[in-house]
């Protein structure tokens, strides 16, 4: 039985599986809450793909790639459909955020200025590079013609996360619908309402039959995305737990490319030189921006010793004007985490980081009475062998180490067994390279911190992934090379 809140939700929105531009139940008819992690209240109940609607959606998918007029349509065709979709986005962008909000608990400011218009433009830019889709002209020796073709993969499986549910799906729908594969992608079970809603935008915009198809669903759903023979890619976001494990998985049955972007301890390095206001701006924002929940978090904050005690202080007055409360109100800065597990999880660690001797200089607690809030928190003199210094947060939780030297903070910084993004804090140019070529990370920002743009590729090192997103690589992700030789006569060379 639907409580009122998810009746109403449901007679605005779409709470169903897309499979061939349908909106069906699931085979099970089985169905899952998805909670406002700001006042525990369900929003909606959605329904539970398993293991059978996988194969409806992947036979859609199969027969759209196959026969479809989809297969037939030229890159711009391809654009032209994804402008429809960002134009209706950008119709749609107040809903949107507002979708986005209630779901992940973001701040309304945050889902308005940052995810919705990074989705948008991330989609406007596959419009634009679909259409630019070329191979080469290679000379060879004898008489022939040679040249490369790039065609799709074929069908993308593709899976998502919770921290950024509407920028996540465009990241992986923008690079493969450009290349002209068909798509089944899976949603987080903690957050599937925005991409339904843009399932809908989808439909509205004109994308053939079978060519996206939306599984709102849990793990069992990824796992059989991952297993199945007639998926040619998988692309994943999440932990690097569950991404080992997909790797293992996906050649059974066939061999599928795979792309994954797993966790991170990025390291965030300030030097003495640096313009610490500055540093202070941009390591508060690497590490507080969506309550502490970003793979590329500056989590292991490295001050240099000289300015130690007086970053400690600025760092501490800034992390104190950050506001929490209800995240439709734009004043808010900091909503809650996503869900009691992640809540508790992160509060584990904070009781870890008291425990193995940190300095805890703010918070550390529960901020409120309802839903899942935490107070801004920032532990000094952390050292590298304490697990929060080791293991991804995933939440508010700053850590600051001290270092002495350049080349003593290079060692440090790349001890570890993530590779996603670093900073690097520091009027030097000289230093910055040195530092920057160095470490051993997918993105390395100097005087700033997570900026993000669909043109530039993203993605780790190390045991943070496979592969980079965006941009013309996160293209080729989507695409295969024909090598074509034909025969000319001797009369041509
Ligand atoms: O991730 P999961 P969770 C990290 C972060 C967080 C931790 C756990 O540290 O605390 O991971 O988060 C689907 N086969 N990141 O548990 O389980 C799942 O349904 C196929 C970093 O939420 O990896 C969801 O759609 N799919 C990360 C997606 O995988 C499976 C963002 C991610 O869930 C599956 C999120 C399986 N066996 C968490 N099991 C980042 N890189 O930004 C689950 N899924």
């Amino acid at each position: 039985m639907l409580n009122n809140l998810a009746r109403r939700f449901s007679s605005r929105y779409q709470t169903h599986l897309l499979i061939n531009n349908q909106w069906v139940k699931s085979s099970s008819h089985s169905t899952f809450q998805t909670i406002n992690p700001a006042t525990e209240e369900v929003i909606a109940e959605v329904q539970r793909s398993n293991e059978e609607d996988v194969n409806k959606a992947v036979k859609a998918a199969r027969n759209a790639f196959d026969n479809g007029p989809w297969r037939r349509m030229s890159g711009r065709e391809r654009g032209a459909l994804l402008h429809n979709l960002a134009h209706l986005m950008t119709k749609h962008q107040d809903d949107l955020a507002k979708l986005e909000t209630i779901d992940n608990g973001k701040p309304i400011s945050d889902s308005k200025n940052i995810d919705v218009p990074l989705a948008i433009q991330c989609y406007e830019y596959y419009a634009g590079a679909a259409n630019n889709i070329r191979g080469s002209n290679i000379p060879i020796t004898g008489p022939y013609l040679c040249y490369t073709r790039k065609e799709p993969k074929g069908v993308a499986g593709q899976i998502i996360p919770w921290n950024f549910p509407l920028l996540m799906q465009s990241w992986k729908l923008g690079p493969a619908l450009a290349a002209g594969c068909t798509v089944i992608l899976k949603p987080a079970e903690l957050t599937p309402l925005s991409a339904l809603k843009v399932g809908e935008l989808i439909v509205e915009a004109g994308f053939p039959e079978g060519v996206v198809n939306i599984l709102p669903g849990y793990g069992d759903a990824g796992a059989a995305m991952v297993v199945h023979p007639d998926i040619d890619k998988i692309a994943f976001t999440g932990s690097t737990e569950v991404g080992l494990e997909i790797m293992r998985n996906a050649s059974t049955g066939n061999l599928k490319r795979v792309t994954l972007e797993l966790g991170g301890k990025s390291p965030n390095i300030v030097l003495d030189d640096a313009d610490m206001d500055c540093a202070i701006a941009q390591a508060h924002i690497g590490l507080f921006l969506n309550q502490g929940q970003c793979c590329i978090a500056g989590s292991r904050l490295f001050v240099q010793e000289s300015i130690y005690e007086k970053f400690l202080e600025k760092i501490v007055e800034s992390a104190k004007t950050r506001v929490l409360g209800d995240p439709l109100d734009p004043k808010t800065t900091q909503g809650p985490q996503i869900d009691h597990v992640q809540f508790k999880k992160i509060l584990g660690y904070i009781t870890k980081g008291k425990q193995e001797g940190a300095k805890l200089l703010l918070g550390g607690n529960r901020w409120g009475k309802k839903g899942y809030f935490i107070e801004p928190t920032i532990f000094a003199d952390v050292t590298d062998n304490m697990t929060i210094a080791r293991e991804e947060i995933f939440g508010p939780v700053m850590n600051i180490l001290k270092f002495k030297t350049i080349d003593e903070v290079i060692q440090r910084a790349n001890n570890s067994q993530y590779g996603l993004g670093a900073g690097v804090h520091t009027r030097d140019i000289e230093k910055a390279l040195k530092i920057t070529n160095s470490l051993r990370t997918g993105t390395v920002y100097v005087n700033c911190y997570d900026v993000f743009r669909e043109n530039t590729p993203f993605g780790g090192y190390k045991n943070s992934g496979v592969g980079r997103e965006l941009g013309e690589q996160g293209l080729e992700n989507y695409l295969e090379s024909k090598t074509v030789i034909v025969k000319t006569s001797n009369d041509t060379l």
